[in-house]
């Protein structure tokens, strides 16, 4: 043997250990690549290999993705991009398919010269998917031919291999992936979570058609926009009244590309979503910065200039008067994006700042000089605004002097907790004063504060800011969180780390968390992004037989349960026999016993402890914000004033599908 060759031999054996090595971190800590192991760490996996596709028509080389939820359980991703290089690589001295499959971040080892999507989970790359896969088959088409390599858990089953030829022009990548079972707590995908997803990216990308197929179910759903951000904005208000049509801006400086849609409507909430290279920025950052600075010194000058406002009027326009009803996409591309914020949503590249500023300064200023009558439309608007802002403060202050928002002065109906650790302090928001009742004698006094809500509270997404204020039952969650309201908000403040929402399992109970979100999302947003909010879940089911009584949280653990009681029975058939009650009708005949919940009154202190507030055996749901856009959405239908796309939208979604709740 040459040395030549000997000495490649061992370079080769030396990536390959490292391969595995990075393959076995990632099999170790998922958690670290993906963010969790649960359902939206799983559907991550779809995310990281259609992202790579997006990335490809960014280039300008695809402009069609096709996701395919097989019927095992595994997933397609074909795209119609440049493939995935086989040649050679000259470094790893093996095929670049195999090192994009099974280097950690060899990605940006191919001086792609497209916007890196590196931000929160986003762009850990294609071999992570490969690690945590229990079999990967990726198939390429280049230069008239087929490639083909398989792996297992991110290991080469064989070499890259050329299975056949192509006739015509068309390259691409399909990857098709089975996710390992034994890393994710669920495998299955839902089919509303991958959409929703592909439906941002069709508007974020007009020239691609996203293709969603479920081969089990035999659906399938294609999303392409032509309008792109326009489409978007009109979708996002489709239950409001525009007040006009959507202002479009586009513009590239220093390299960085903006696009923006906006319009405002007769609604009193912003709605303003942010993207950075297709990640949703929800914590914002300097692109929004940007854009606000520009709207309101744009929107201001245009004012005075044209003798909208007096000069020596009373009224000035505010940022927040330009935010009011406003609806908005922002789209920016930027090369070397840096993210910061509690969830790495946030962009802080100063630069971007000014060259959204000044992109929007300019097109939105001819725009006005060709459409007077919009602008003036707008303008009159913001002075609404402006003056119920001004009826707002005038409320704030009265109520301020009542003290009834401040912490110092806690609601008479909240039972707070002993210790004063808001890290290790949870506040329990409970449905009605029985329920209430029950939960303060069943609590652990010592970090569990509790807070009965009366009732329905108000729909804040219908009221104005000074009637949201007036309310009691506002005031007093205002209060006991202790973090402030809206502009003034601070997370940090907040007197508890958890705030869980405790209502009954039924039509009402849904209603009343679906009141108490929107509050929360509407004037505590930060409070959601940062994770803080959750949704207890009480038992649907009791089952008694004999000694044995078991809670069962949904249907099919309930059949379960009935169904190992039965089995168990049947083993011990006399002793059954003996047990059967002479109320037939309430009890099946072996003896089970099954009683429905139909609201938290039902049990008793130690029951609601059990169930459902004792941190070593409860299950909370955590609220999160995975696009802040569908998120909007569902709060818009559920609480909006249109009746039929709720009642759609309920049969459609039954429980908050979108807020991954
Ligand atoms: C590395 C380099 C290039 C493209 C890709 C990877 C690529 C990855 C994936 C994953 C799914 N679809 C994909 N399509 C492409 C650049 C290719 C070139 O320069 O020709």
């Amino acid at each position: 043997m040459s040395k030549a060759i000997e000495k490649n031999k061992n370079e080769y054996s030396a990536k390959n250990i490292n391969v595995l090595k990075g393959l076995e971190a990632v099999r170790k800590r998922p958690a670290m690549y993906i963010g969790d192991v649960s359902s939206r760490g799983l559907h991550h996996l779809i995310n990281e290999v259609v992202d790579n596709s997006i990335d490809e028509a960014l280039a300008g080389y695809n402009d069609r993705v096709l996701v395919t939820l097989n019927k095992d359980g595994s997933v397609t991703v074909e795209d119609r991009g440049r493939g995935i290089p086989v040649d050679l690589h000259p470094v790893e001295k093996r095929s670049a398919l195999e090192v994009v499959m099974t280097v950690l971040h060899a990605g940006g080892k191919f001086d792609k010269s497209s916007y890196k999507v590196s931000g929160g989970l986003h762009g850990v790359g294609v071999s992570v998917v490969n690690a945590l896969s229990e079999v990967l088959k990726a198939e390429v088409r280049r230069d008239g031919k087929i490639y083909f390599q398989e792996y297992r858990k991110g290991v080469p089953v064989d070499k890259v291999k050329q299975i056949g030829t192509y006739k015509g022009d068309q390259t691409g990548t399909k990857i098709n992936f089975l996710p390992d079972s034994t890393i994710f707590k669920t495998t299955k995908f839902n089919f509303e979570t991958v959409a929703e997803r592909l439906r941002e990216l069709a508007y974020l990308n007009k020239e691609v058609t996203m293709t969603l197929k479920d081969e089990a179910e035999g659906i399938e759903e294609s999303y392409k926009f032509k309008g792109g951000l326009i489409d978007f904005v009109k979708y996002l208000d489709e239950q409001r009244q525009a007040l006009h049509k959507p202002i479009y801006i586009e513009g590239e400086r220093d390299n960085t590309p903006v696009e923006i849609a906006f319009e405002y409507s007769d609604s009193y909430s912003e709605n303003v979503h942010s993207y950075v290279n297709n990640i949703n920025t929800i914590e914002g950052g300097t692109h929004l910065v940007g854009f606000r600075t520009a709207l309101t010194r744009t929107f201001n000058n245009y004012a005075y200039k044209n003798g909208l406002i007096k000069e020596n009027s009373k009224i000035t326009l505010t940022g927040d008067d330009f935010r009011e009803g406003l609806t908005a996409v922002i789209s920016v591309k930027v090369m070397e994006p840096q993210f910061e914020g509690q969830t790495k949503t946030k962009l802080g590249n100063s630069e971007v700042k000014s060259i959204v500023e000044t992109i929007v300064g300019e097109k939105l200023s001819e725009y006005l000089e060709e459409n007077p009558s919009i602008g003036k439309k707008i303008i009159e608007k913001c002075m609404r605004a402006a003056e119920a802002r001004e009826a707002a403060r005038k409320a704030r202050d009265l109520i301020r002097r009542k003290n009834a928002l401040d912490s110092l002065h806690l609601p008479g109906k909240l039972a707070d907790c002993s210790i004063n650790d808001p890290e290790h302090c949870e506040i329990y928001i409970v449905e009605g004063d029985s329920a209430g009742g029950s939960a303060k004698q069943g609590r652990d006094r010592r970090f569990q504060a509790i807070l009965p809500i009366k009732g329905k509270i108000l729909n804040v997404e219908k009221a104005k800011i000074n009637k949201i204020l007036e309310n009691q039952e506002i005031q007093a969650i205002i209060s006991a969180i202790g973090a402030g309201l809206g502009e003034d908000f601070d997370p940090s403040k907040s007197r508890y780390g958890k705030i869980i929402l405790m209502t009954d399992a039924d039509v009402d109970g849904s209603h009343i968390r679906t009141l108490l979100l929107t509050f929360l999302y509407r004037h505590m947003k930060e409070l959601i992004t940062v994770g803080k909010v959750f949704i207890a879940q009480p038992p649907l089911y009791k089952i008694k037989k004999g000694k044995e009584e078991v809670y069962a949280y949904d249907d099919n653990e309930r059949d379960s349960i009935i169904k190992r009681m039965k089995s168990e029975s049947k083993t011990k058939k006399e002793e059954v026999v003996e047990e059967v009650p002479k109320l037939a009708d309430t009890i099946n005949p072996k003896g089970i016993l099954i009683s429905r919940y139909k609201g938290l009154g039902e049990m008793n202190p130690e029951q609601l402890w059990q169930t459902t507030m004792n941190p070593e055996t409860r299950t909370v749901l955590q609220v999160s914000i995975e696009s802040a856009a569908a998120a909007d959405k569902i709060f818009e239908t559920l609480m909006g004033d249109e009746v039929e796309p709720r009642r759609e939208f309920i049969e459609k979604h039954a429980k908050y599908a979108n807020l991954d709740v």
